[in-house]
């Protein structure tokens, strides 16, 4: 029986599942009333499981019997990777289970922010549709437009698939190397990032966050897209200079920004994004759908049972090789 803290809340049936075999505390460290009673069962677990909350190398050193941490999501930004290898703790993560999901989310805002949804739906619910709308509100078409995929990982080749197959778009992404997606033979092309950025009507990150990615959508990429392109962002807010992505809406460079996810999170009240008539807003909604969310759960569980039984996890993530 191992010490395990959940730091974000289970769906029925899965924290029983643990508490079956392992002495369980539940304690979400986002809520006030739970901070401290995390803070407080740190220093006796062997396993966390949970996400949405940044585990740091100075939470790491409360926890000297730390073993494994389950994550349940597929990106690990919210993890200190060299410190977590150079403490020989493993790390799992949900790969796969989400990746169609996201990508209905992702296109879901690529289609939202082109044919002005939020704007149109708030006339007819504000009374305010009262003759046949005219040129200003149109939308853009997105079917058969150029979309620019920044990181083309399961997600991106996700996107990939309902933009060409869908929608008979031709793709651009950006990948370390070319990859061949079913169905797409000669519909997907692989080009440098200022390719990428110049030669599409709507441009999208699927990128994980990294020291390589953080601040990547800035005043100079921004720049480089076509004049009245569309961005979207679908990965991580760490990615956009939001001042500088502001300033491309306010200036018309942009005609509109799709964004699932912000900097700092939940999106700060004061924040000119979550108003922005250019802007379509959503709660980093990306993997929230009951079946997603609860198959991400399942499998996070799964992986946390089978590193504490000593068996090889579904979906451990490669961790750096400890620094010498
Ligand atoms: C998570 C996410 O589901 O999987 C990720 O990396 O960003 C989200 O889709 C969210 O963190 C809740 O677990």
């Amino acid at each position: 029986m191992s010490q395990v803290l959940v730091f974000r809340e289970l769906q029925g049936g899965l924290l029983a599942k643990l508490q079956a075999v392992h002495d369980v505390t539940m304690a979400n460290p986002r809520k006030s009333e739970q901070h401290a009673a995390f803070m407080a069962a740190l220093p006796t677990t062997e396993a966390l499981i949970g996400s949405s909350f940044p585990i740091t190398g100075e939470l790491l050193d409360q926890a000297p019997r730390l073993k494994v941490i389950s994550s349940i999501s597929v990106g690990v930004d919210n993890y200190p990777l060299a410190s977590l290898a150079a403490r020989g703790i493993t790390l799992c993560h949900t790969p796969g289970v989400l990746t169609e999901t996201t990508a209905d989310t992702i296109f879901t805002l690529v289609l939202a922010t082109s044919r002005r949804v939020l704007e149109l739906a708030s006339l007819v619910r504000e009374g305010r549709w009262t003759k046949n709308i005219g040129e200003d509100l149109f939308g853009w078409d997105v079917h058969h437009k150029t979309i620019a995929i920044l990181g083309f990982g399961r997600i991106g080749q996700a996107v990939a698939q309902r933009a060409a197959l869908g929608f008979g778009m031709q793709v651009l992404y950006t990948n370390t190397s070319p990859i061949e997606v079913p169905g797409l033979q000669g519909r997907a092309r692989q080009v440098s990032l200022p390719e990428a950025l110049a030669g599409a009507d709507i441009v999208v990150s699927t990128l994980p966050l990294t020291s390589a990615t953080h601040r990547l959508i800035n005043d100079a990429t921004l720049a480089q897209m076509r004049a009245g392109a569309f961005f979207i962002n679908g990965s991580r807010g760490g990615i956009v200079d939001e001042a500088a992505l502001l300033r491309a809406l306010d200036s018309g460079r942009l005609r509109g920004a799709g964004l699932d996810v912000f900097e700092p999170e939940p999106l700060p009240f004061s924040s000119p994004l979550r108003t922005h008539p250019r802007v379509t807003p959503l709660p980093h909604a990306g993997s929230a759908t009951h079946e997603t969310r609860r198959a991400m759960a399942e499998m996070a569980v799964a992986n946390l049972l089978a590193v504490l039984a000593g068996r090889t996890p579904a979906a451990a993530y490669p961790l750096p090789a400890p620094q010498p």
